[in-house]
C-alpha cells in the first residue's frame, strides 16, 4: 500500500518533471521567431520568354566572397539563369560545368526572415559560350530547388527545357543559410558539375552580434577526368564529369568557393583584433567537412546559420552534405588564419583557404614557380609531375616563392638525398616517427602535418626528377 503510493508519487513527479521539461524546451525556442510561418506561394508560371543579357540579376545577390551588407527591401528580385560554361577548377584543368548565374558557384542571395523572393530562370544551357567557344555540353533540362523555400517541389521545383523560362514566388520563414540546387535527375550529376549556391536568410531583428567582415565559404567536391574524345580549350585538355568516380564518391578535387586554392592565392582580409563572421555552407555532394580554422576558436557558433542553434567556444563544425553554420571569431593577432577541411584528405584536395592580416602579395602569382612561364619540362614524366605538382602540392608549397603552409621546395634536391625525399614522399607520417630530420621540420612547421598524399612509386620517382629539373634549371641561370 504504502509502496504503491510512493510509487505513483514518483510517477506524478516524472510526469510533471515531462511535461514541465516540454513546456521549458519550447518556451527556449519560441522567443527565437514567434511569427506565423507565411505558406502561401501562389503556382509557378513556366513561359518561353528568354532571359537575354547578365544571366545573373538582383541587388541582393553576391557574387565573390565577401558579402555585401542586406539589401533592405522586402521583395527580391532574383534571376539565375543556367549556362552550361568552362572553370578553371585547378591550374591546368578546365573543366565543362553548369552552373546558375554563370559561375560555380552559383550568385549568393542574402535576404531576411519575412522577405519575399521573386525568382525567375531561363534555361540557357542552350546557348553557345561568348568568345566562340564551342558548345562543351548538349543543352539539358534544368529546375532549382531552394532549401529557404517550403512550397510544394512538384510545382516550383519542376525541369524545364531549353529556352524555357520559370518564375515562382516564395516567404522566408527562417533563418539560416540555405543551399539551392538543381533538382533535374540525375541530381547527382547536376550537383557535381555546378548547379548549386548559398541563399542566406538573416534573422527578422539581424544578427545579435557586431562583427567587422563576413564572408561566405562554400565547400564542395569535384570529380573529373580529362575528356575521352581529346577535346581541348585553348590547348589545355577539356576536363569532364567522371561519373565512375562521383557514383563511389571519390572525388579529385575538394575545394572552397570553386576553386582548388582559391583563398590560398587571395586571402580573405582581416585586421589582428578584428571579429570576423564566417558563413559556411558545405554542398557536398557526398561528402562532410570539419570545417576548421588554425589559429584561433570559434567564439560563436549557429549551427544551420540560425542565432537559435548556438554553440560556444568551438574548435571544428562537422557539416554534412547541405548543412551549414555561421562562425564568428576574433583574429587575435597579425598572421595567416588557415581555415581547413580537417578531415585532412579533404584539404589535401584543396579545401584550404587563408584570412590573412598580411597585406595582398603584389603580382606574385603562387601558383607558378619563378620559372618562366613557358618554361615546360621536354621529358613528358617530369612534364606530367610538374602538372600533379600545380594541382596537388601548391596549397602548401611554393616554388621560390618562399614558405607557405610547408617549405619553398626550390633548392630541396641540394638539401635533402633522393632516398630521403623518396621516403618523404613515400609516407611523411612513417618518416615523421622515425626521421630525426622529419621531426626538426614539422616543429619548424608548427606541427603541421603533411598529409600522406597517396603518390605511387611512378609518382614519387618522377616528382623527385621534377625537383632536380627545377634545381638544374636554377643553377643555369
Ligand atoms: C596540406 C599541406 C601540404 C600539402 C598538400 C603538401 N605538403 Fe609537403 N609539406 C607540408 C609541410 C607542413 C611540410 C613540412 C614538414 C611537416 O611539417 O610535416 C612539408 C614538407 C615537404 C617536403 C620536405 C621539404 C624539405 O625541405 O625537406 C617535401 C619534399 C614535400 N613536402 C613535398 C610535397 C609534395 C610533392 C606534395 C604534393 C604531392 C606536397 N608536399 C603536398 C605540407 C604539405
Ligand atoms: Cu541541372
Amino acid at each position: 500500500m504504502r509502496l504503491s503510493h510512493v510509487s505513483i508519487a514518483v510517477l506524478t513527479c516524472a510526469l510533471l518533471g515531462v511535461s514541465l521539461g516540454h513546456a521549458l524546451a519550447n518556451a527556449q525556442t519560441v522567443p527565437a521567431d514567434t511569427h506565423v510561418l507565411e505558406l502561401r506561394s501562389p503556382p509557378a508560371i513556366v513561359g518561353t520568354a528568354r532571359h537575354t543579357g547578365p544571366f545573373a540579376q538582383g541587388d541582393s545577390l553576391n557574387l565573390v566572397a565577401e558579402l555585401k551588407p542586406l539589401d533592405p527591401s522586402p521583395v527580391k528580385r532574383v534571376q539565375l539563369d543556367t549556362t552550361h560554361k568552362i572553370i578553371e577548377l585547378a591550374p591546368g584543368v578546365q573543366f565543362s560545368a553548369w552552373t546558375f548565374g554563370d559561375q560555380v558557384p552559383g550568385p549568393a542571395i542574402r535576404a531576411r526572415v519575412g522577405d519575399t523572393i521573386h525568382f525567375s530562370m531561363t534555361n540557357r544551357s542552350d546557348e553557345a559560350m561568348p568568345g566562340g567557344l564551342m558548345m562543351m555540353a548538349a543543352p539539358m533540362m534544368h529546375s532549382m530547388d531552394f532549401h529557404a523555400a517550403m512550397v510544394s517541389p512538384q510545382d516550383k521545383y519542376r525541369s524545364i527545357a531549353p529556352g524555357q523560362t520559370i518564375e515562382f514566388d516564395f516567404k522566408l520563414n527562417y533563418p539560416g543559410i540555405f543551399m539551392y540546387h538543381c533538382g533535374t535527375p540525375m541530381i547527382l550529376e547536376h550537383i557535381a558539375s555546378g548547379m548549386y549556391g548559398a541563399l542566406i536568410v538573416e534573422p527578422r531583428e539581424g544578427y545579435p552580434t557586431k562583427v567587422d567582415r563576413e564572408y561566405l565559404v562554400v565547400q564542395s567536391e569535384f570529380y573529373v577526368k580529362p575528356d575521352a574524345t581529346g577535346r581541348k580549350v585553348g590547348g589545355a585538355p577539356l576536363y569532364v564529369l567522371d561519373t565512375e568516380r562521383l557514383r563511389a564518391a571519390q572525388p579529385n578535387y575538394t575545394v572552397f568557393n570553386g576553386a582548388h586554392n582559391g583563398m590560398v592565392k587571395k586571402p580573405l582580409p582581416a585586421k589582428a583584433g578584428e571579429r570576423v563572421r564566417l558563413f559556411v555552407l558545405n554542398v557536398g555532394p557526398s561528402k562532410t567537412s570539419s570545417f576548421h580554422v588554425v589559429g584561433t576558436i570559434f567564439d560563436k557558433v549557429w549551427l544551420e546559420g540560425n542565432p537559435a542553434n548556438q554553440m560556444l567556444g568551438m574548435q571544428t563544425v562537422l557539416l554534412g552534405s547541405s548543412n551549414s553554420a555561421i562562425m564568428e571569431m576574433m583574429i587575435p593577432e597579425d598572421g595567416s588564419y588557415i581555415m581547413v577541411d580537417h578531415h585532412f584528405a579533404n584539404a589535401s584536395q584543396g579545401a584550404i583557404g587563408l584570412i590573412s592580416t598580411l597585406p595582398p602579395k603584389q603580382s606574385v602569382d603562387v601558383e607558378h614557380n619563378n620559372m618562366e612561364a613557358s618554361a615546360t619540362p621536354k621529358d613528358p614524366t617530369v612534364a606530367q609531375a610538374k602538372q600533379d605538382f600545380e594541382s596537388k602540392c601548391m596549397a602548401c608549397h611554393t616554388m621560390g616563392q618562399g614558405k607557405k603552409l610547408g617549405p619553398d621546395l626550390a633548392g630541396v634536391t641540394t638539401r635533402r638525398t633522393d632516398a630521403w625525399l623518396a621516403r618523404w614522399l613515400t609516407s611523411p607520417s612513417k618518416m615523421l616517427k622515425t626521421d630525426s630530420q622529419a621531426k626538426a621540420l614539422l616543429k619548424e612547421f608548427n606541427n603541421l602535418l603533411m598529409p600522406d598524399q597517396g603518390l605511387s612509386k611512378e609518382e614519387v620517382a618522377r616528382t623527385i626528377a621534377y625537383f632536380h629539373w627545377i634545381d638544374a634549371a636554377a643553377t643555369k641561370k
